[in-house]
């Protein structure tokens, strides 16, 4: 099988709670998606899609996917899209980084794989242990009241994980961490996601008077040296996001004992195939798995939901799909969550159809 041509399209979502904001003063309202087609000399189509959320969460945003695939696709078209390993390390070979360009070329191969197969991409990720899995809720940051109400309103949706978007000075935060904590129920859990926005002296008093709560706390520095610091002055459990790129750099973190939870985000690592080994790594080694990107429309939804499933339950932490949270779908059959809990697709490759009138004309196609 041979890749013939590639469809690229721009699809822009607008967040339904209208703002999303977390550390630094960073927000969002709307986001702007790229969908890739792969068509095959066969004439099978495999979907995937990069939706970075804004320019400043991490090293990658909306028209860099573009810019980086009219690089990157010419030299694809004639690969055979089945051999994800070989794809990926030919994409490796002709474009250093930009993890999150080859994304939506990775995802629209497991997609064409699991269509050419007939199983759904679970199944080639070597177990299907769940049918449907339980995801987390981000609290945006705000107020301590405004952070309890919407604790209590994603409670009402079947929530039962919160991640709070801190960051901002100990002042801040502590109130708004004690206030949610104060408000959680048997079973929940609580974490206390900073996103690089503490230094040092702000972390240490925000882990000193959270002594003894049931809170983790993630990403509290930039750098793992921060981190690590961080860790040494707490007994709190730590998740580390930003700074898991890749399997060199959650060895490294690994090797210094420096979190007990990884934030995967597929687009960062740079493919479904890179997650993938990243949380079968992880797993054999003890660390728990969130699995996600930092945003999701309805194609990157089911890629998660595949990785979900083939991850062994007891390495499942959480994760988190963005495509309910958007006003625009592309896919009348992607996973949504109901009760909290998100369904796995059954199908062949995603396991869902995707609307191409929803999706417009392609941006540019390369044959
Ligand atoms: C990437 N975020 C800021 C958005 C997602 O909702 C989760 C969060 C994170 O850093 O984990
Ligand atoms: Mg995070």
């Amino acid at each position: 099988m041979k890749i013939e041509r590639i469809d690229v399209y721009q699809k822009t979502y607008t967040v339904v709670e209208e703002v999303y904001a977390w550390s630094r003063g960073r927000s969002v309202s709307s986001l702007d998606g790229t969908v890739v087609k792969l068509t095959t000399d066969e004439g099978l189509v495999g979907y995937g899609e990069c939706v970075p959320l804004g320019a400043a969460y991490m090293p990658s945003y909306a028209e860099g996917v573009r810019t980086g695939l009219r690089e990157l696709g010419p030299q694809l078209i004639g690969l055979d899209p089945l051999h994800l390993k070989a794809m990926n390390t030919f994409m490796d070979s002709v474009m250093a980084g930009h993890g999150y360009v080859k994304t939506p070329i990775d995802v629209a191969c497991w997609d064409l794989l699991g269509k050419a197969t007939g199983q759904p991409i679970s199944t080639l990720l070597g177990a299907r242990y769940v049918e449907d899995f339980p995801i987390y809720r981000a609290l945006s940051q705000g107020t301590p009241e405004e952070m309890v109400e919407s604790a209590a309103r994603y409670r009402a949706q079947g929530i039962r994980h919160f991640q709070m978007k801190v960051g901002g000075t100990a002042d801040e935060d502590i109130p708004r961490i004690k206030a949610v904590l104060d408000s959680v129920q048997d079973g929940e859990v609580v974490v206390a996601d900073a996103n690089t926005g503490w230094n040092l002296h702000q972390a240490t008093r925000v882990v000193n008077a959270l002594r003894g709560e049931r809170v983790y706390i993630e990403q509290p520095c930039p750098t793992l040296a921060e981190c690590l610091s961080v860790r040494s002055r707490t007994s709190l459990p730590m998740v580390l996001d930003e700074v898991i790129t890749g399997v060199p750099a959650f060895l490294e973190a690994y090797s210094q004992s420096a979190m007990d939870v990884i934030n995967i985000k597929v687009s960062r690592v740079g493919g479904l195939t890179k997650a993938a080994q990243l949380r079968d790594l992880a797993q054999d080694l003890g660390v728990a798995v969130d699995l996600e990107d930092a945003a999701s429309g309805d194609i990157m939804a089911s890629a998660l939901a595949h990785l979900v499933a083939s991850t062994r339950p007891e390495a499942f932490f959480t994760a988190s799909i963005w495509n309910y949270r958007l006003r625009e779908s592309i896919s009348p059959d992607a996973p949504r969550p109901e009760n909290g809990r998100v369904p796995v697709p059954k199908g062949p490759g995603l396991g869902i159809t995707i609307d191409q009138e929803a999706l417009g004309p392609p941006l540019f196609s390369i044959t």
